[in-house]
């Protein structure tokens, strides 16, 4: 049968500009646009400039004939989309970046010579990029797993990047290491699953083989590993460095970021569910809060040392397995860093930024640690391969905001390329710059000596006394996550050998850690301790510092809570809570059954943000439940409310509710009796003010033995 050749409606050259022209799409090279006779809409171009006619048919010989090679415009939009992908970093590939600035409180001219750091109020520009460790690039955001946390400082004497991740240990102790330990967490390499998750046999192989990763594994068994919001999570540099000041003298330094929103997690229950509701919950959050004028702030705070302190320890400050208790040095605050702006482009930007350890400028050095020695080399090599030219610093979120002059040249994709006769120094033409004994980088001079070796040193030794320090340091609740963590992640093991193995080491982290681990592996019997090279220490005092729990914000600023809301809705009820959630600094989402919304008993129409099925609980701090009594018979229909209800119980948030509501407690297993302190009746303003107020405790942590989730 003969096919229509009359172009479809809609698919026209006219039909499409107007598609166009309708949604304002402006979209050009540095602004230059081509413009209509009528000068208001731009002419869509080849990246060559020429103008296109039509973008929406291919070149062909009559209506059904073949394609043509000679269709330029369509070769030329295909090579291009073949080609928009670059590799995914090995590591950190899921990340999410902002700009903001680090402001310095006060002159730390004591310690280093670094310009940043030289003047009170002194603001330098700031990119951060959050990031996952083993996932790729599309990867969920709450898998269990180290966050990275990378800074770079766009400094008056070049890029500062502080590499870093939100937990203060690594592990491993040598960087020979590290492409065992990512083979190991990333997904097996003959059936590439599973993805993101280091709930598998290879991961738990190589750490059951690796006791010094043994401190690594207890925080990220722990809540550090799930964080609620990358604005509530600590930040550390990890590895010691050295300030140097004008004199040449040297400090040991650990960079601490502290939030300033304080720190909160998520429970592993809640991961697995937010995963599901809204991968891209921490992209989503860090956006919003940037969006909506609540800027992320940390604080910059410094431990600082000599020489006669780390060696006051019978670990190795070179060791980035340990880590010096903020009770033992407290951190000196230096200067705040603010996120204030979201990038225009996510790839130009967040994709193709380069971090490298070895970005220092002069004031800051570097230690011994075989870790950050590694690094230091890795870091340059990953940027060539990833964006591809050694002109990647010419990209704009690479490149320096200082003055910068030097004689490298051409290379594929060179975007500044200086004019002039000499590309070399010393020239007899007086041209280009020259080194600066007085102002350039001039490394610390320390004194090395000793035989060329393949060795661990014996300071390396402990793997097991500050693993055991960390456990005992968190509140109950918190050794109980972490037992289950480890339980979850084995249970997924399984040759049960390495399970025994994993288990072997515990106990020399702590007896009832490792039985509750047995027990909840159903271990037929324990197997013995793990060797240790050296005794582990009994005598480490706790540090409350390390616990989440302990150091929580005691205030609802910068979090969200899901409010439940029907037609004929109390609308006094409404706006008290809305005003009260106003003065905390805390934001909420309206859950209606429809996402159009419902109408409050006032007649007003209130919109909402998710329909029930879309605004689960995992995606609140707290939740409220406005149903109006007419609502609930067919609320009690819907699974999802059920569900709504009961994770929140679970989670252990705090749920205000109006009368109306009791019912739904009931679908969702919960009787009156279950109620506690944390399910609070809501029936005039004054109460609701109550429950904001309490909402700043962030969970009741005393119902968790009750609903035994983990
Ligand atoms: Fe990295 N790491 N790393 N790492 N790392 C990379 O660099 C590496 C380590 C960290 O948001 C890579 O540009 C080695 C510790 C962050 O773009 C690569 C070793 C810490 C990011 C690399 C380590 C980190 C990376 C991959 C063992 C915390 C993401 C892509 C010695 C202190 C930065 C890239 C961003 C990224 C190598 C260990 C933090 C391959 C060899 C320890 C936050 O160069």
């Amino acid at each position: 049968m003969a096919k229509s050749t009359k172009p479809t409606a809609g698919t026209t050259a006219a039909a499409a500009s107007a598609t166009i022209h309708d949604q304002k799409l402006m979209r050009g090279e540095g602004g230059e646009l081509h413009q209509t006779a009528s000068g208001d809409i731009p002419v869509l171009t080849t990246a060559q400039g020429g103008p296109v006619s039509d973008d929406q048919n291919s070149l062909k010989i009559g209506p059904r004939g073949p394609t043509l090679i000679e269709d330029f415009h369509f070769r030329e939009k295909i090579f291009h989309f073949d080609h928009e992908r670059i590799p995914e970093r090995v590591v950190h590939a899921r990340g999410y970046g902002a700009h903001g600035f680090f402001e310095n409180y006060k002159p730390q001219t004591k310690y280093t010579r670094a310009d940043l750091f030289q003047r009170a109020g002194e603001k330098t520009p700031a990119f951060v990029r959050f990031s996952t460790v083993a996932g790729s690039k599309g990867s969920a955001d709450l898998a269990r797993d180290v966050r990275g946390f990378a800074v770079k400082l766009y400094t008056q004497e070049g890029n500062w990047d502080i590499v870093g991740n939100n937990i203060p240990v690594f592990f491993i102790q040598d960087a020979i290491k590290f492409p065992d330990l990512i083979h190991a967490v990333k997904e097996e390499p003959d059936s590439a699953f599973p993805q993101a998750q280091s709930a598998h046999d290879n991961f738990w192989d190589f750490i059951s083989l690796t006791p010094e990763s043994m401190h690594m594994i207890m925080w990220v068994m722990s809540d550090r590993a799930i964080p609620r919001s990358f604005r509530f999570m600590e930040g550390f540099g990890v590895h010691t460095f050295r300030l140097v000041n004008a004199k040449g003298e040297s400090t040991f330094v650990k960079f601490h970021w502290k939030p300033k929103l304080g720190m909160q997690s998520v429970l592993w229950n809640e991961a697995v569910k937010i995963n599901g509701a809204d991968p891209d919950f921490h992209r989503r959050d860090l956006w919003t809060a940037i969006q909506t004028g609540n800027f992320p702030e940390w604080e910059l705070q410094f431990q600082l040392f000599d020489q006669a302190f780390a060696d006051s320890f019978d670990f190795d400050v070179l060791d980035a397995t340990k880590l010096i208790p903020e009770e033992v040095l407290p951190p000196v605050p230096v200067g705040r860093l603010v996120l204030d702006r979201m990038p225009g482009n996510f790839f130009a930007e967040t994709e193709q930024v380069a971090f490298m350890t070895q970005n220092v400028p002069p004031g800051i050095d570097f230690s011994n640690d075989p870790l950050l020695q590694g690094r230091n080399f890795s870091y340059l090599d990953t940027q060539l391969k990833r964006l591809g030219s050694p002109n990647f610093t010419h990209i704009p979120i690479n490149a320096p905001k200082c003055p910068f002059h030097h004689f490298q040249q051409d290379g594929h994709m060179a975007m500044r390329n200086p004019v002039g006769r000499a590309n070399y120094q010393p020239n007899s033409f007086g041209e280009g710059p020259r080194e600066s004994p007085e102002r350039g980088f001039t490394p610390f001079a320390d004194h090395e000596s000793g035989a060329k070796r393949r060795l661990r040193p014996e300071s390396f030794a402990d793997h097991y006394s500050q693993a055991r320090q960390f456990f005992l340091s968190q509140t109950e609740g918190e050794r109980h996550h972490i037992a289950a963590a480890l339980v979850f992640e084995l249970s997924k093991v399984k040759t049960p050998v390495i399970r025994e193995r994993v288990v072997s080491h515990l106990l020399n982290i702590d007896q009832s850690l490792a039985q509750q681990v047995g027990t909840g592996l159903g271990l037929q019997a324990m197997p013995k301790a793990a060797d240790a090279a050296v005794p582990v220490r009994q005598d480490l005092d706790v540090s409350a510092k390390l616990s989440i729990v302990e150091n929580g914000p005691q205030r609802f600023e910068g979090r969200k809570l899901g409010i439940l809301v029907s037609d004929g809705v109390d609308a006094t009820l409404l706006k008290a809570l809305k005003t009260a959630l106003g003065k905390e600094g805390a934001s909420f989402e309206i859950i209606a059954p429809k996402v159009g919304g419902a109408e409050d008993s006032d007649g007003s129409w209130i919109e909402a943000d998710q329909m029930i099925d879309g605004g689960p609980s995992v995606l609140y701090d707290a939740i409220a439940l406005l149903p109006a009594a007419d609502a609930i018979d067919d609320l009690l229909k819907e699974s999802t409310v059920r569900d709504f209800v009961a994770d929140a119980f679970a989670h252990c948030k705090f749920i205000g509710h109006v009368k109306a509501a009791v019912p739904l407690f009931a679908k969702a297993g919960i009787a009156e009796a279950d109620f506690d302190e944390g399910v609070i009746a809501l029936a005039s303003p004054g109460d609701v003010r109550e429950f904001v107020g309490k909402l700043g405790q962030l969970r009741v942590w005393s119902r968790e033995p009750r609903v035994k989730m983990k």
